[in-house]
Order: structure tokens, then C-alpha cells, then sequence
């Protein structure tokens, strides 16, 4: 705790070591020398080196659920691509799976939930009173490691799905294009909703808190199906959780990632959070004009400007950053990198935003 007149500022023990904390400063809006960078599913998949660690191993979960070995593909980008942060390797599904419904992660098809929830009954399935830190405890000895390995080089975000997502998962079992069971459920029984997103926020709150114990520097709440409902079911059944959350978390930078949710903008830039990521479709002059300098803003390179040249690249992000007109940013893409982009390319990507001058 540092003393500066009457007021008390936190500074958790493990952010005091770092030798960069641009991405930090960057949420907290505080002085910056250029924009920090990362991507969204950095880790894993568009590199050789990940899909070697995975190919020694029975698949994905196993990588997920073997903390040394989770924490060394989250160092890999670090390693590799050198961006200024690193996400932990694990997945938003652990959160339903610790909730007692298990899946699988099929190959070149995605995930897949034996048992989904569609009515009361299935409800008494769903456990939200358990030891979150026994239970997930693979994914906090991987923080543990990652930043024991990383020795304080970058900060490590922590992440979560955010309750609508995961709910959507839960409900369907697998990925959809449409989440349509997830929708109908919304009005045929909202009150069974109501009650599984609350379980949901209940045991993401602990999880994240207890990321944060071990060590994450800043979290990140992914609601990938955001844009799937309108403003007002999305107010009702996706922020008002979002919001318990963010309002839970104190210790460190919270990041709000909601995809495709252009028409409750300036409901999300209301949120207690300090950063809002923000997808391709997005328009950053008009988010910052809601919200003046009182957020920073994540994002938002479409992820298929990676598919360009290396000069058309070096222009798209160029011209990214010169619409900004303010310091309070943290580059990125609009969602995850596509797993058959070039790593030369992403690479170029960094570069640009690190050889970039701050015009302000
Ligand atoms: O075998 C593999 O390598 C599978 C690919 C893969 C990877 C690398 C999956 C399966 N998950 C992950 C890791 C992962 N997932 C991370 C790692 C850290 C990083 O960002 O580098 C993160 C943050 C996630 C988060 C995640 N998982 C989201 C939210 C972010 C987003 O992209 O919208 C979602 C929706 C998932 C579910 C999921 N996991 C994996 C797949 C194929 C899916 C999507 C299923 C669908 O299409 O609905």
C-alpha cells in the first residue's frame, strides 16, 4: 500500500516487478511511449510451436488441464511474436464444465456437451456452491507458471466467458450459428435463464478473483454471442450479469469484450470497467465521443487484414492508429487471429504499432 497524502492506492505485489506494463497503463490511462499490443487467441493455433506441444498430447483438453504445459504455449507469443502481454492458455468452457457439465473438444468441429440444460430438471445439474480454487485449480498453477517463466517480462491477462456466452453454450451444447435454443429459452422460460446466468456470474466472480489471487495483472470478459440478441434482451440477460461482475472485481484492469453488440454501445461504455474491446464493425471515433477519456478502448483491426500483404498491413494499422484521438488505447484485432494466418504477418502487425509514433 503506498501512503500519498490521504489517499491509498492498491498496487498489487506481483504488477511492481514488471519491466513492461504498457498494456497496464494503457487501461488505467495513464502516461504511455507507444500503444501496447496483443491479440485475442494469440496463444495456440496460427503457431508451429503451439500445434507441436498439442500433437504430443491426447488433444486440447489435456493441454488445457496440464498447468506446465498450458503455461508454455501462453509464453510462446511472448517468445515469439513479442507482444506486450500474455493470455493464459485454458478455454471460457472450464467454467461450465466445473459446473458439473463435462465436454469435449471434437476435432475440426469444435465442442460438444453430453448433458445441456433446457428445463428445471436439468437446473439440479448445475452446481454453483463448490470449491471454485479446488476445482479449477489447473488453470491457477498455470498462472503460477506462466508468470514464474515469464519472470515478469509482460503482465498475464486472466479471462472468462462472460454469463450469456457460456449460458449459450450450456443450453445448445455446441457451437450454432444462431444460438436458437438459447434465444427460445429467453421466452419461453426467462425465469430458468435468469436463474442459470446467476449461477454462472456466481462462479465466474470466484474464478476470476482467485485467477487474480494467482497472479493475472488484468482480466478480460468475453461475450463472443453478444450480438445475437437485441438492446433490450441483451440489457436484461447479458449486462445486468457483466455488470455484477465488473462491479466485483477491484484489484486489477477489467476488460468488457462484447461481440457484435453495436446497439447497447453506450450501455457497455457505462459499465465499472476500465477497457472496452471492440470488434471490426465498431466505430472507435464514435465510441470515444460517448466516452470521452474515461475508458480505454481495445481493438479493432478486421482479423482478415491479416490475409494482406505485409505493406498493406503496415497501412491498415497505420491508419488505425491515426484515427485515434487519444493516448487511452490498446492495440489489437477485432476478435481472434484466424488460425491460418501467416505468424510473419502478425508479426508485421506488432511492429507497426510498436514503431509508431504517439501524436499526442
Ligand atoms: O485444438 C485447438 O487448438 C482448438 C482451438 C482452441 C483454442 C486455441 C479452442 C477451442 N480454444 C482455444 C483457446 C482459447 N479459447 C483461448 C486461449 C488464449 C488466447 O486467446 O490465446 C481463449 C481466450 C479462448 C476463449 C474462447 N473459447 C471463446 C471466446 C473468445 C472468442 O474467440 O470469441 C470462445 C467462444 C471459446 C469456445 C471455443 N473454444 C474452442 C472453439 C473451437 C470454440 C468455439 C466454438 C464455437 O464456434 O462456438
Amino acid at each position: 500500500m503506498i501512503s500519498l497524502k490521504n489517499h491509498f492506492i492498491f498496487i498489487p505485489l506481483s504488477t511492481m516487478n514488471l519491466k513492461n506494463d504498457l498494456i497496464l497503463r494503457a487501461a488505467r490511462g495513464e502516461e504511455l511511449e507507444r500503444y501496447p499490443v496483443w491479440l485475442m487467441r494469440q496463444a495456440g493455433r496460427i503457431l508451429p510451436e503451439y500445434r507441436s506441444v498439442r500433437a504430443s498430447l491426447s488433444g486440447f483438453k489435456e493441454l488445457v488441464e496440464t498447468p506446465e504445459r498450458a503455461a508454455e504455449v501462453t509464453i510462446q507469443p511472448v517468445d515469439i511474436l513479442d507482444v506486450d502481454a500474455a493470455i493464459i492458455f485454458s478455454d471460457i468452457l472450464v467454467v461450465p464444465e466445473a459446473m458439473g457439465l463435462p465436454y469435449e473438444m471434437i476435432e475440426k468441429s469444435g465442442p460438444y456437451f453430453k448433458n445441456v440444460v433446457r428445463n428445471e430438471n436439468d437446473l439440479i445439474k448445475v452446481e454453483f456452491q463448490f470449491d471454485v480454487e479446488d476445482r479449477l485449480s489447473y488453470v491457477f498453477e498455470a498462472i503460477k507458471i506462466a508468470n514464474k517463466e515469464l519472470g515478469g517480462r509482460v503482465p498475464l491477462i486472466g479471462f472468462a466467458g462472460a454469463p450469456w456466452t457460456i449460458l449459450c453454450y450450456m443450453v445448445e451444447g455446441r457451437g450454432s450459428k444462431t444460438f436458437s435454443e438459447s434465444r427460445k429459452l429467453l421466452y419461453t422460460n426467462p425465469i430458468l435463464a435468469h436463474e442459470l446466468l446467476n449461477r454462472i456470474s456466481l462462479v465466474t466472480i470466484a474464478y476470476l478473483k482467485q485467477q487474480i489471487k494467482a497472479g493475472a495483472h488484468m482480466v478480460q470478459i468475453f461475450d463472443s454471442w453478444a450480438g445475437i440478441l437485441g438492446a433490450d434482451q441483451y440489457r436484461e440477460f447479458g449486462l445486468k450479469y457483466i455488470e455484477k461482475i465488473v462491479d466485483s472485481i477491484k484489484d486489477v484492469p477489467v476488460t468488457v469484450f462484447s461481440k457484435g453488440a453495436i446497439s447497447s454501445l453506450n450501455e457497455i461504455c457505462e459499465l465499472n470497467c476500465n477497457t472496452v474491446g471492440l470488434d471490426w464493425n465498431m466505430n472507435i471515433s464514435k465510441v470515444r465521443e460517448m466516452i470521452g477519456e474515461t475508458k480505454t478502448i481495445q481493438g479493432n483491426l478486421d482479423p482478415c487484414a491479416l490475409y494482406g500483404s505485409h505493406s498493406e498491413i503496415e497501412q491498415s494499422t497505420i491508419s488505425l492508429m491515426n484515427s485515434f484521438s487519444s493516448k487511452r488505447h490498446i492495440v489489437n484485432l477485432g476478435h481472434g487471429v484466424y488460425p491460418d494466418i501467416d505468424p510473419e504477418k502478425v508479426k508485421t502487425f506488432i511492429k507497426t504499432v510498436k514503431n509508431y509514433e504517439l501524436h499526442f
